[in-house]
């Protein structure tokens, strides 16, 4: 289907009118906008039914456009589920694409096709500001961080880019803008290092300056000190070019909107990935939103993030292009709560409920580290007001942008993509056949009906409160009655473990 159909069929059924094709008019494509969250769980938002928190922002865009509640990142960690988004291929196929660290070199390699490729042969304007977290260069821990930061996002599809080169608590901690470091002062060069003992012992640690802490680590995070919060690895130069934790919202909002106010162009559409740092740890939420809610740290960052979205909204009705712009909003993994330091946000979470009624989360194989919070607004083609149950991966926006662009897919290119236009326009409730999670183990789903792979390990982990999903016998579940997991139907339904453990082995097979 190409979008000229799409247009049609969906003014149809967003108006419940029929019309003559001929009076339809070919819409322009679409600006797109991707704003991705970082550790946002299903249950965070009061879209989704929270109420300890309030996110007017994203409840406005989950009402003029879908809210879902059966999308899914393909991984319950960042790199890989960020790495399957931005390629269209399950990032499990492809080695090295575990938590990356600070100093990694390119995980989407420039040889590898990309979404952001794919929409520049569309001719999108294209950038990715935020947490990037996919490495950067070409050999790990030689990148030239005072000089040209090559490869890098130029070389994946990525005209502009702005970004966090890993997370906020991975060293270095600096913005990188077009591939290189911002407000770099040759004379303090920058030297980062992930070896296992300080190589710099000038530059105050965690570990040996615990008094130079604001936030204390709660496990690990005890390296190279900066701005009051120490991380993971050591770096030292690079101080006028340091970002303030308590800033980085401000900052990569401010190139969001600006880069969106710059290529305002009626001739040519612009996507942009926004990928926020919040709510990540460490979470350092600026002052304006401290106190704003009585969970602490976590519970600030996700009004910072719902402050986030809203000033993206805003900048695109004021500019008159937000009814031709899909805006997605959603998130990268579900939510943890104690991810390394002591910032109270387990001590303050009383009865919030990060993942809803989901179990697990981040880490997990369980519903809640992969099924993630998500909207999409488009006017004129979504339908408002819609809760869609369709089930869809974050890895299909590929094909299904590249239908709505008019573009080409080849054979090699996003080879575990689907088109779902329709469920992602509410249209079609349904969405995919399957759906595969990852995390440690696999688990896949069909319907209501969820099988996880029996893999050994720790079925819990104390310090991040988190039910990995690790069994050594098959679980089957049935997510209609019983979403939250509790219930092992395997022994009762061994057809079905053996149907859907052959679906997942056929899928993890495929080259
Ligand atoms: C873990 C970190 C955690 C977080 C995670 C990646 C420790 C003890 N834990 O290894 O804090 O950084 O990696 O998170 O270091 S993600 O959302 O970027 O995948
Ligand atoms: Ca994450």
């Amino acid at each position: 289907m190409n979008y000229k159909k799409i247009t049609l069929l969906s003014s149809i059924a967003a108006l419940g009118v029929s019309c003559a094709p001929e009076k339809v008019e070919v819409a322009k494509l679409p600006n797109i906008v991707i704003i991705n969250a970082d550790d946002l769980g299903f249950g965070d938002l009061s879209a989704n039914g929270a109420t300890a928190v309030s996110t007017p922002n994203i409840d406005k865009v989950a009402s003029e456009g879908v809210r879902f509640t059966n999308v899914h990142t393909t991984s319950a960690t960042s790199t890989p589920s960020r790495f399957s988004m931005l390629t269209g291929k399950y990032a499990w196929r492809v080695q090295g694409t575990g938590v990356a660290p600070g100093d990694a070199a390119m995980i989407v390699k420039p040889e590898m096709k990309t979404l952001p490729d794919m929409l520049q042969r569309a001719g999108y304007t294209t950038a990715a500001v935020g947490k990037w977290h996919l490495g950067l260069g070409d050999v790990r821990g030689e990148q030239d961080w005072n000089g040209n930061i090559t490869p890098g996002l130029k070389d994946i599809g990525f005209d502009y880019s702005f970004i966090m080169a890993a997370t906020g608590d991975r060293v270095p901690c600096v913005y990188v803008e077009n591939s290189r470091v911002v407000n770099l002062d040759p004379n303090d060069p920058i030297t980062v290092s992930y070896a296992k003992k300080n190589p710099f012992p000038d530059t105050p640690t965690g570990k040996d300056n615990p008094e130079m802490l604001k936030v204390h680590p709660s496990h690990g995070h005890d390296q190279t000190l900066i701005n009051g919060i120490s991380r993971i690895g050591f770096m030292k130069g690079g101080n006028s070019a340091l970002w303030v934790d308590e800033d980085i919202a401000d900052r990569i909002t401010e190139k969001a909107v600006s880069f969106i106010k710059d290529n305002n162009n009626p001739d040519k559409p612009f996507f942009l990935y926004f990928a926020t740092n919040d709510v990540h740890v460490p979470r350092a939420p600026h002052s304006r939103f401290v106190g704003k809610t009585d969970m602490g740290a976590r519970g600030d960052a996700i009004v910072e993030f719902d402050w986030s979205v809203g000033e993206i909204v805003k900048t695109l009705e004021e500019l008159g292009i937000a009814d031709n712009t899909l805006l997605i909003i959603t998130s990268d993994n579900g939510p943890i709560v104690d991810d390394g330091y002591h910032d109270e946000s387990v001590l303050r979470l009383g009865d919030h409920k990060p993942a809803g009624d989901l179990h697990g989360g981040k880490y997990s194989a369980f519903e809640g580290g992969t099924r993630v919070p998500t909207f999409l607004r488009w006017p004129g083609m979504a339908k408002p007001q819609t809760v869609s149950d369709a089930a869809i991966s974050q890895i299909d926006f590929f094909k299904s942008f590249a239908e709505i662009a008019g573009v080409e897919v080849a054979a090699d290119e996003a080879p575990d993509s689907q088109s779902l236009v329709d469920a992602l326009i509410g249209v079609d409730t349904k969405g995919r056949e399957y759906v595969v999670e990852h995390a440690s183990t696999f688990a896949i789903k069909q319907g209501d009906w969820k099988y996880i792979k029996p893999k050994k390990g720790a079925p819990y982990h104390a310090w991040t409160n988190t039910y990995t999903a690790l069994n050594e016998e098959p679980q089957l579940y049935n997510l209609k009655d019983d979403v939250g997991e509790k219930n092992n139907l395997a022994e009762k339904h061994p057809e079905k473990v053996a149907a859907l453990s052959a679906a997942l082995e056929a899928i993890i097979s495929q080259e």
